[in-house]
Formats: C-alpha cells, structure tokens, sequence
C-alpha cells in the first residue's frame, strides 16, 4: 500500500490559489509550487499537487482523475458535477448577485420577469429564476459580466461580488443575493479505503490548523 497516494487538484493561478497552498504548507505538507510547475510531488506526505484552472477541477475530480480538489462553491454547484463537500475551508467568500442600474427601480424579484440577465451562472441562475416563478432570458457570457446593461446587452446582471466595488464602479447596485460561496474542499464520491485513510489525515490537520486559528 506505499504507493498509495492523494491526487490533489487547486487552482494554478488566482483568487484561490495563494490561500490553498497555505492551507496545505500550514497542515505541514511540504511540496515545490515554482510558478509555472503544474504538477508535484510532496516530500513529506503521501499527496501529489495538480495545477489546474479552476473550472476545470469539478469535472477531473468527478472522473477521478483528481481524488480532491478546491473550488468555489458556485464553480462546483453550477458545474453539476456529482462530488462530495469533505469541507468547508472558509477563505474566497463571496455571492452571487443580480444587480440592475443605478436609479432603476426595484420592488423586488418579480421587476426581473420578462428582462434579461447577463450571467456566468446560467445554471445557478435559471434555479433561482424557477424557485421564484420569474421568466427572464439568461444571457451567458464569460467575462466582464457587468458592462452587459451599459452596452444594451440585457437588462440586468447576475455575478460574483466581494467587495462591491466593480458594481459600484459600473453603475449597478446589489437588488438580489442568490447564493453565498467560499472555498470547498471537494472528493471523488468513491475513494479508495487507502485514499480515504489519507484524506481523513488530512482533514484532521486542516481542522488543527482552523482550530488554532480561532
Ligand atoms: O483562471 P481560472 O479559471 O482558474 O480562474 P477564474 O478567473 O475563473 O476565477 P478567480 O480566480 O477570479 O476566482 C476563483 C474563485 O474565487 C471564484 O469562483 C469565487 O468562488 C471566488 N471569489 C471570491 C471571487 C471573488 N471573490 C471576486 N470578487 N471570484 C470572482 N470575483 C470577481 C467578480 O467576478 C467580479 O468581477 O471580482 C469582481 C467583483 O469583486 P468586487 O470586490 O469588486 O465586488
Ligand atoms: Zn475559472
């Protein structure tokens, strides 16, 4: 059973890759994160580091590829994929918000029926549309989600906020919170007995570490 070890996926570079990596150097695990490297090996636990982007971990870690991985909580909810939550890891906290022009009225989530909304989240969205019985047309798009309504692409948008200043930035205020994320640590559904063994050391030292954080 020696050469049983953990496949760990994080993001390889942005807002979640600094905090995941000290997670894992505070747990004691020691692993070479050279930039541009997109895989390691650590030298004193049984774990090996894949360097992804983050959309992408949902899906490797589905497939088994990756035993584990850490996502936002919105990347895993509105990638569908069929994984466990091992844990919260509470860093990258944000929302996901609908947020219409300044100075536009709103009473409330029936003002969005018959609008349009520019999204990353169509799947995140389109449930919270449902839920509340409102017909709007979703426009996805990739990026730069909140200069939709300034260039007459919809109506309204629906993106990640933190701090809020992008909307402030852009002319749109906050109307809707549709859903709260942080970091998440995700697993492969059915790890091996071995694997499991070394995710549940893991944990055990990512609880000390928040312990003692606290
Ligand atoms: O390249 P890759 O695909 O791996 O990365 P990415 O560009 O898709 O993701 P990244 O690194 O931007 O974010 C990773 C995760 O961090 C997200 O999935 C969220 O779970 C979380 N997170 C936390 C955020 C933010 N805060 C955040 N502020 N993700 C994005 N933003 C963006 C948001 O889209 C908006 O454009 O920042 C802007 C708003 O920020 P404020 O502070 O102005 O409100
Ligand atoms: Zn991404």
């Amino acid at each position: 059973m020696s050469q049983d070890f953990l496949r760990i996926a994080v993001q390889k570079s942005g807002r979640l890759s600094e905090d995941s990596l000290t997670l894992f150097k505070e747990c004691g695990i020691k692993f070479d994160s050279k930039a541009g490297k997109l895989k390691t090996t650590s030298s004193n636990f049984p774990a090996e580091f894949l360097f992804l982007r983050d959309d992408d971990i949902p899906g490797y870690v589905e497939d088994g590829v990756a035993d584990i991985g850490i996502v936002g909580e919105n990347v895993q909810v509105e990638t569908g994929r069929n994984v466990d939550i091992a844990k919260k890891l509470g860093f990258s906290k944000c929302r996901l918000s609908i947020a219409i022009p300044r100075g536009d009225s709103y009473q409330g989530v029936q003002d969005l029926q018959g609008r349009s909304i520019a999204t990353s989240y169509p799947t995140i969205l389109g449930n919270f549309l449902k839920e509340n019985e409102i017909e709007a047309e979703i426009h996805e798009i990739s990026g730069s989600v909140e200069i939709a309504p300034s260039i007459g692409l919809a109506h309204a948008v629906c993106d990640i906020v933190s701090s809020g200043s992008t909307l402030l930035a852009n002319g749109l205020s906050e109307v809707e919170v549709i859903f709260k994320s942080e970091a998440v640590m995700i697993a492969h559904p059915s790890l091996s007995e071995a694997k499991r063994a070394i995710l549940s050391k893991l944990l055990f030292r990512i609880h000390a570490v928040q312990t003692a954080k606290n």
